[in-house]
């Protein structure tokens, strides 16, 4: 696929949702110019549009491209690559093992990192608040250069740094930004 000029890029996404970042991101890092529709009560009243671009899961992020929707963030972003390939850089490593190495550590990042984030904001009391946070850490620690013996080295050559891969950072982390608060949760 050459450009974009006869495409339509279209992001559901909620301002709150990590998940949407990471597709943010991506689109940015491409160069990709997109509509970003808002789902503004994702909790209580979903859109017409996300219910039926994403039946299943019924979830932010939704990339629809030219009518067809995709759905799950690091899906999305693997679609953009592929979709778009001739556009911007590539956003994942070429090489498989380069590739499996970004997949690792979003996965990573998704199944440790945003669940004890979250108890950061939504434990009961003030020792799991606490907990959360040092989990926080330990988890954002593992990510660090030398953080643990077990790491695997760092994709490199692209944008397509476990950062982006998997739509977040550890300055991303350290800035306070609003990420999934109590009041707007991603994990529910
Ligand atoms: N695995 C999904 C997670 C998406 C997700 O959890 N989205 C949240 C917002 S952060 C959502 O839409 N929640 C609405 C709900 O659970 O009803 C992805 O990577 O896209």
């Amino acid at each position: 696929m050459a450009g974009q000029s006869s495409h339509s890029l279209k992001l559901l996404g909620m301002f709150a949702s990590p998940f949407a970042l990471r597709v943010q991101l991506a689109l940015s890092f491409k160069g990709l110019r997109y509509e970003y529709l808002e789902e503004k009560d994702l909790h209580n009243n979903k859109g017409e549009l996300l219910l039926k671009s994403n039946p299943v899961h019924k979830k932010v992020p939704v990339l629809i491209h030219d009518g067809k929707p995709v759905c799950e963030s690091m899906i999305i972003v693997q679609y953009l690559d592929e979709a778009f390939a001739g556009v911007g850089p590539s956003l994942l490593p070429s090489d498989p093992h380069g590739r499996a190495v970004a997949r690792f550590w979003a996965a990573y990042i998704d199944e440790k990192l945003f669940s004890s984030w979250m108890t950061v904001f939504r434990g009961k009391t003030d020792e799991e608040k606490a907990e959360g946070t040092r989990q926080s850490f330990a988890v954002a620690a593992t990510l660090e250069p030398g953080g643990s013996p077990a790491r695997w080295s760092a994709p490199k050559g692209s944008p397509s740094s476990a950062a982006t891969a998997s739509g977040t950072s550890t300055s991303h982390l350290e800035d306070s930004s609003p990420g999934c608060t109590p009041s707007r949760s991603c994990m529910d």
